[in-house]
């Protein structure tokens, strides 16, 4: 199968979610020694952004969204130890978790495949993650944006306590904060002290891209 097929056809898997399928077509990228950096700009990514796109439009829903992260992550994951990520050209470091108390990890997770298949590092530090966990993270890794999930209101109020967390070291200037969740609103956000507020795992795409380019303009 010649690439420009390959690229065409992990595109539909993972707009229609097949995740079979997509673990066939990774396993030919790596027997056929393809440039795996050009399989995620030309065919992966381009599907997530269509998946979160169709996902806007109310054409694609939740279950949508999950099966096309499923297949995307699977594929990713079988790509993964054939793609270096290099610092200079990744699109930036994100430190994801769901807050302390948290055990809901779905939307985290889709949040990741996004990311990843945007181009971002991201460390996932999984669930019911503490102040201490993030800023020590954060202090060890170059980290760029530290990203923060609560589905429930009585533990979207620990994202304050990592901000303020993060204040007493002096790192707060230096990276970007965005959190999310069911229920998390805008003005939540602000309230927290954190820089955005992202809906939807597209919406924190963009975000995340934004605040990189903010980033480096600061230099
Ligand atoms: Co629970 N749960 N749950 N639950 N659960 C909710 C959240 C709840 C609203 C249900 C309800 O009562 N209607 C309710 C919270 C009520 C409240 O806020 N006060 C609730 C409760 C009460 C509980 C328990 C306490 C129940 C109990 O044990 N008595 C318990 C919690 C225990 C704990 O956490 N300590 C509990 C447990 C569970 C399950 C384990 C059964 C399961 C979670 C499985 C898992 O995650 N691995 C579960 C589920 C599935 C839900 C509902 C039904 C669905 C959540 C979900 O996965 N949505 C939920 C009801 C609901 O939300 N309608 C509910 C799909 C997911 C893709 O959406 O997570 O919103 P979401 O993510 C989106 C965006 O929000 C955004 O992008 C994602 C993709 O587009 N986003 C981000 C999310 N994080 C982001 C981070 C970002 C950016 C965007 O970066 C910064």
């Amino acid at each position: 199968m010649d690439i420009d097929q390959i690229k065409k056809e992990l595109h539909e898997a993972i707009l229609n979610g097949n995740q079979n399928k997509a673990i066939d077509l990774a396993k030919k990228i790596i027997e056929q020694k393809i440039d795996i950096p050009s399989i995620l700009q030309d065919s992966m990514v381009p599907a997530m952004d269509e998946v979160g796109e169709l996902f806007e439009k109310k054409e694609y829903f939740i279950p949508e969204l999950l099966i096309s992260a499923r297949a995307m992550e699977s594929a990713l994951k079988l790509l993964k130890p054939y793609l270096k990520v290099d610092e200079e050209i990744s699109a930036g470091k994100v430190v994801l978790g769901t807050v302390q108390g948290d055990i809901h990890d779905i939307g985290k997770n889709i949040v990741k495949y996004f990311l990843e298949g945007a181009g971002f590092a991201v460390i996932d530090l999984g669930k019911e993650v503490t102040a201490e966990k993030f800023i020590e993270t954060i202090k060890k890794e170059k980290v760029d944006i530290l990203a923060m999930s609560a589905l429930i209101t009585t533990t979207m109020p620990y994202f304050k306590k990592v901000v303020d967390a993060l204040k007493q070291t002096k790192l707060r200037d230096k990276i970007k904060i965005m959190v999310g969740g069911a229920p998390v609103t805008p003005e939540f956000a602000k309230r927290v002290g954190a820089d955005a507020y992202a809906e939807d795992a597209p919406k924190a795409v963009q975000i995340a891209r934004n605040f990189i380019t903010e980033l480096r303009e600061k230099g």
